[in-house]
């Protein structure tokens, strides 16, 4: 087989609002509401610079099944670029972008090939009259999908390099919607070699050879749990060496998260400046993007209380923001969660023979995760919170109905700490 080049790409989610960011001012608002389309548009550009032979976007183009018109408008036109130099597009469609979805009447560059979603679509690349590549994939044709799309795809010809693209939930997944389920294993068997997945928006390297199963993650983050340098793969396939895949980040804005220990700060100004500090940290690893970013206020501090005092995390978070105004790329600091605790010792509270070590002995039964006490719980906690207005503000991911066991978890060890706090400081 001869040697081919092509981009991977998956989930750009085009115009999804970021969440969360309601406090922002108007023109970083702007910024963010491009930032899904200006990403898609570097992509673009890395399979021009690259000299490209194709394009491969596996599922979630769009963030909804009634793709907005600028977006399909913005599409559009990154397609048409490609298109101007003879770069072809392979698009199969995913849970947000299913084919039932909605469809403006545009008219998309004759170069950009939209997979079916009722058969596997074998499609041939050519270049300069000569088959170089095969392709196979299948689109979503309604939002779940819970067949095993992977298990359809035929044994590929030999003598060029092939890929199958699909977007799919491989090995459970619990972050995501198990959709289109398969494994390694499977996807190893079938003969390809190269695997361009979507739908897990971690960037991920399932296997590096023979095939390779790639997640090229999401285009752009819009969310604190997707943090990190977000783009697309550059892929060299050749006869002569192991896949090359290549990340390129082409995200305009990043998310971070981190802590801050605020153990040896002795006055707010102090934490003022280690958060502030720790923004520029954030600055410095961010390859010149914006950046938003979640600190958490961690260690034991004299200041815990005051720390915990209504409203005083947001008049730090204010004055962080003011502190940092003005730095370009910019840094917005969008969550401070206190984390901190207060400086009494633990370990030696728990030797306590009265109501305090008796407290703390039925939390380190229940935080404990071998006895399953927190586990059988979860019912009770999700009946008496689900109908709660303010449920989603427990959560990290506010569409599910149900708290995760992480997030079990962290509610468990804030009670403690709050009922702590007040018990342990006043008796
Ligand atoms: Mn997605």
């Amino acid at each position: 087989m001869g040697t081919i080049k092509f981009v991977h790409c998956a989930d750009l989610h085009l115009d999804t609002p970021f969440r969360g960011l309601s406090e922002v001012d108007e023109e970083r608002g702007r910024m963010l509401n491009s930032a899904t389309f200006q990403s898609f548009q570097n992509i673009v550009d890395v399979a021009i610079q690259n000299e490209a032979d194709f394009v491969v976007i596996a599922g979630d183009v769009y963030n909804s099944a009634d793709r907005s018109l600028s977006a399909q408008f913005k599409f559009q036109k990154g397609l048409q670029r490609l298109a101007e130099h003879g770069i072809e597009a392979f698009i199969a469609c995913g849970n947000h972008d299913p084919l039932s979805g909605w469809s403006a009447t545009i008219e998309w560059p004759g170069t950009a090939h939209t997979l079916a979603g009722d058969h596997v679509d074998i499609r041939q690349v050519t270049r300069e009259g000569r088959v170089i590549a095969t392709l196979c994939g299948m689109s979503y044709e309604k939002e779940a999908v819970r067949e095993n799309l992977a298990s359809l795809f035929p044994r590929p010809d030999g003598g060029v390099p092939s890929i199958a693209v699909l977007h799919s939930n491989v090995g459970g997944d619990t972050l995501h919607l198990p959709y289109a389920p398969t494994t390694v294993d499977e996807l190893s068997s079938k003969g390809f070699d190269y695997w361009a997945l979507g739908h897990v928006h971690a960037r991920r390297v399932l296997r590096p050879d023979g095939p390779a199963i790639v997640y090229a993650g999401c285009s752009q983050s819009r969310q604190p749990n997707e943090t990190g340098p977000k783009g697309c793969c550059v892929v060299t396939l050749s006869d002569s060496a192991p896949p090359d895949i290549r990340f390129v980040p082409t995200d305009v804005v990043r998310y971070h998260g981190g802590t801050v220990d605020i153990s040896e700060c002795d006055s707010q100004d102090a934490v003022r400046r280690a958060v502030a500090g720790a923004c520029r940290t954030v600055s410095e690893d961010s390859q010149g993007r914006h950046a938003i970013v979640r600190l958490a206020l961690t260690g034991r501090s004299a200041l815990h209380r005051e720390l915990a005092r209504a409203g005083a995390m947001d008049a730090l978070l204010h004055a962080v923001r003011e502190e940092i105004e003005g730095w370009e790329p910019w840094v917005w600091p969008e969550k401070l969660p206190l984390e901190t605790r207060g400086t009494y010792d633990i370990d030696m509270q728990r030797g306590r023979e009265d109501f305090v070590g008796d407290l703390i002995s039925v939390y380190d039964t229940l935080l404990d995760p071998s006895t399953g006490h927190l586990e059988g719980r979860r019912q009770e906690l999700d009946d008496a919170l689900s109908s709660w207005q303010g449920f989603r503000h427990l959560k990290d991911k506010p569409e599910q109905a149900s708290v995760t066991s992480d997030e079990l978890a962290v509610i468990a060890e804030q009670a403690r700490r709050q009922t702590l706090d007040r018990v342990v400081e006043e008796s």
